[in-house]
């Protein structure tokens, strides 16, 4: 199985989960694609749902593919969102928005009962922090934020390089709610919900890429199969 059949098998098996009249948070990325791709069959085939995208991205295919959608505003309760991860550990904590959707992401799935994360086996680790964490700051004081993050992150044990996301032709990346993303290669994070409360102290942050307590299941696949978590 390749990766990419991977991304679609666990996508494949979290669109079975979906049920008729659900409020759903549509997530980013590649995985979460083929979740969108998968739902518009089943809603072109009869299932009445509503979407929440959390990027323009999503709203985009969501849109072709002919799935109602709502934001937060008419639609503040959800039922279910469904998402992919740049990793996850084992008390399903994830780093997320290497795509950098990660605070409409983060919205949506505060906001919805289940978060249910698919991906394939690759993203599992031991520990956070191989994958370099999206910080996501205000455009005003960046190298004032700069420091201050580096500061923050040093009291909670993470030390890396921190990087401005820029795009392939080196202009610098802008999120859908006009901010810039710091990626923090830390290498490891020994304790996430200690960083995770450090960033969010620092006045130019806006959020992060850690998800913690927000997942409450991961359908995993593999060559071997699928797992499932939580
Ligand atoms: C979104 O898409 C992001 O939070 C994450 O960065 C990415 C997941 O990657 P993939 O494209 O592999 O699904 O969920």
């Amino acid at each position: 199985m390749s990766v990419e059949d991977a991304k679609r098998e666990a996508a494949a098996r979290a669109v079975a989960l979906v049920e008729d009249g659900m409020r759903l948070g549509l997530g980013t990325g590649s995985t979460a694609k083929h979740f969108v791709a998968l739902l518009g069959e089943r809603v072109r085939g009869g299932l009445s749902v509503i979407g929440v995208p959390t990027s323009e991205r999503t709203r985009a295919q969501a849109e072709a593919e002919g799935i109602p959608l709502s934001d937060l505003d008419a639609t503040p309760q959800l039922d279910l969102t469904v998402d992919g991860a740049d990793e996850i550990d084992e008390d399903l904590r994830l780093i997320k928005g290497g795509g950098g959707a990660l605070l409409r992401e983060k919205i949506v799935a505060a906001a919805s009962a289940r978060m249910i994360v698919i991906a394939d086996d690759s993203k599992r680790v031991a520990v956070l922090g191989r994958f370099p964490l999206p910080i996501e700051v205000v455009p005003f004081g960046l190298g004032a934020t700069k420091l201050a993050v580096r500061d923050a992150a040093a009291g909670a044990g993470c030390r890396g390089d921190l990087r401005l996301r820029r795009q392939a032709d080196s202009s610098l990346f802008v999120t859908d709610g006009g901010h810039y993303i710091v990626d923090a290669a830390f290498g490891a994070i020994p304790d996430p919900e200690d960083l995770s409360r450090a960033l969010l102290a620092v006045p130019g942050v806006v959020d992060h890429g850690l998800f913690i307590g927000l997942a409450t299941a991961a359908i995993v696949a593999s060559p071997h199969g699928i797992s499932t978590y939580g």
